[in-house]
């Protein structure tokens, strides 16, 4: 949204307002804010022009206007109902010099997880990848991953779904709940992707994807949806405070790894981490800046900065 039709917006939204105050106000032609007012009717927002003039009297359910209107947090929003990969479309965005921007999509048809897995993502999920330019070395990139991670586990959290955190990058339900269950329902991954030097990094993307108002039929075996937890969501507010909760922590990284620590299903557990052909088993004990997992071994103390990680049953 441009910042005149955003300013169009938000003086309907505090109006009502006649269209020659709003022309006279934003200093444009009542031409242009009629135009603004139909754009705006077009992208589902439900504006009324009575004698007082224009009033809003409803927002789109979801789509890029929708979150953009109310948020506080400093992204703009690229919506698709339907794309390949948010992550895709955003590393092209951080090519062309991108910054701050959340592309947004209903559905994805080429959805990738870590290691060039599928990722499913039916209508109905939330699918985002953000566009980031931090000014940060490469190897502080993992902090996004754990930022998001925790940005997503208090989105669902507010959406009424008890989510913990996999190390590094699940947000699961039911770990640890005494059912007995190991592993957790998977509820969400974020796939992070950078490009750089190691002193200095010139994009992240950290995408999303969140299983929203999704049937678990339509998703792989040991995964659920916020839907099938809690009922469905408001998408809409989810997005928001997903993405205000994330630029929070991205400017507080030490702060991002404590939040993980709190929210953290992994820690205290017994786990298997794989890394290529070498797997560590053990005792995780910590998460240390930017990322790692510190797992007490046999052999002793061990950090490990990637790689694939079970929960295992107590010994
Ligand atoms: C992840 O990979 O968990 C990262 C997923 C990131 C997806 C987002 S959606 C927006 C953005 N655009 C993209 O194209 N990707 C990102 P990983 O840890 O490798 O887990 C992948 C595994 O999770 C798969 O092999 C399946 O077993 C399982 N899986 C696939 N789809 C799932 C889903 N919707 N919910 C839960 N588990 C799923």
């Amino acid at each position: 949204m441009n910042d005149t039709r955003r300013a169009v917006l938000e003086r309907i939204a505090g109006g009502p307002v006649t269209g020659p105050a709003l022309a006279d106000d934003l200093g444009v032609s009542r031409n242009a804010v009629w135009k603004h007012v139909e754009a705006l009717r077009e992208a589902g927002f439900e504006i009324t022009g009575g004698g007082a003039g224009y009033d809003l009297d409803g927002v789109p359910e979801f789509g890029g206007p929708a979150v953009e209107f109310g948020l506080d947090a400093p992204f703009s929003v690229e919506y698709h109902d339907a794309i390949g990969s948010t992550n895709d479309r955003a590393r092209e965005l951080a090519t062309d010099g991108a910054v701050d921007v959340a592309v947004l999509a209903d559905e994805q048809t080429g959805g990738r997880g870590r290691l060039d897995r599928e990722w499913s993502a039916p209508s109905g999920g939330v699918w985002v990848s953000l566009v980031l330019g931090p000014d940060l070395p490469a190897a502080h990139a993992p902090a996004l991953t754990l930022a998001a991670a925790v940005a997503t586990t208090d989105a669902a959290r507010e959406a009424g779904v008890p989510a913990e955190i996999k190390w590094p990058n699940d947000v699961l339900v039911g770990d640890g709940d005494g059912d007995g269950e190991r592993g957790g329902r998977k509820l969400a991954g974020i796939l992070t992707e950078m490009e750089g030097e190691a002193d200095s990094v010139s994009w992240v993307v950290v995408g999303v994807g969140v299983n929203a108002n999704v049937p678990v039929e339509t998703l792989p075996e040991g995964a659920t949806s916020i839907e099938a937890e809690a009922g469905p969501v408001d998408r809409r507010a989810f997005v928001q405070r997903l993405l205000e909760r994330f630029d929070d922590l991205r400017r507080d990284p030490e702060a991002a790894v404590e939040a993980w620590r709190e929210r953290a299903a992994t820690l205290g557990q017994r786990v298997r981490v794989e890394r290529g052909d070498d797997e560590i088993v053990g005792e995780a004990v910590d998460v240390a800046f930017p990322g790692a997992l510190v797992i007490d071994t046999d052999d002793g103390r061990v950090r490990v900065h990637a790689g694939d990680c079970e929960h295992l049953r107590p010994v």
